[in-house]
């Protein structure tokens, strides 16, 4: 089976991009969470054109570090640890704005998707562990209230509130996050993003870098 390409979101593939991810020495493989990042977009794809505004972002933040990826120093951006060792010795990282002329940094652009993950993962968490009668609009509220909201500007908060209206029953949710799966899929993949949270918070918190404008 082709992996991207035109299939539905598929929760055991998001799982098994997020832990192939994770290497036996404590990597984060970049290309296998692009990967699960591109899977995910299937599922913010499969929620609705109210998503719209998150999945396009979404894209741009893939696509930035996929070109960094394929650009001249792409061999540096193998792992999130090299790509960090790489911009930092470079003074690309961009403690200070970056002027306007060069691209956004892997490490500010890597940031934005580490805090969103955080979000799946709070979000997947709740409702592999809610009541029947739990509402996903606001689990996904209160997700993104504890992981994200912090980070975005008034409008931005005003634009993924609007989504969360918009979004699907838990049985329709469900059918899309599940699908053929059991249930214990859902909390299975909220171990793996967990791992590669934690691993990347931990780069990021060694080198100062959790605030990266
Ligand atoms: C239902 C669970 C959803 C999990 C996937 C989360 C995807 C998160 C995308 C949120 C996008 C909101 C609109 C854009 C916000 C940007 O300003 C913000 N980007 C992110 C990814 O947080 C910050 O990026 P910026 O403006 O500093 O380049």
């Amino acid at each position: 089976a082709a992996q991207g390409g035109r299939e539905e979101f598929d929760i055991r593939q998001l799982q098994r991009a997020f832990s192939a991810s994770l290497s036996p020495r404590g990597e984060i493989l970049l290309r296998e969470y692009l990967q699960g990042w591109r899977q995910l977009l299937k599922f913010l794809e499969a929620l609705g054109t109210a998503f719209g505004l998150i999945s396009r972002e979404t894209e741009s933040k893939i696509g930035i570090l996929q070109r960094h990826q394929e650009g001249p120093h792409g061999l540096h951006y193998r792992t999130v640890q090299s790509m960090v060792a790489f911009e930092l010795s470079s003074g690309l990282v961009g403690f200070q704005s970056l002027p306007a002329h060069q691209p956004p940094s892997g490490c500010r652009t890597l940031l934005r998707l580490h805090r969103a993950l955080k979000w799946l993962e709070l979000f997947l968490h709740k409702l592999g562990t809610s009541p029947k009668d739990g509402k996903p609009s606001r689990m996904c509220a209160e997700a993104y209230r504890v992981a994200l909201a912090p980070y975005h500007s008034w409008w931005v908060k005003q634009a993924v509130a609007l989504a969360f209206l918009a979004m699907p029953s838990r049985q329709e949710l469900y059918r899309i996050i599940v699908r053929g799966e059991k249930p214990a899929a859902v909390l299975a993949t909220v171990e793996s993003l967990g791992r590669v949270y934690n691993i990347t918070q931990e780069v990021y918190s060694a080198h100062g870098m959790l605030e990266l404008p």
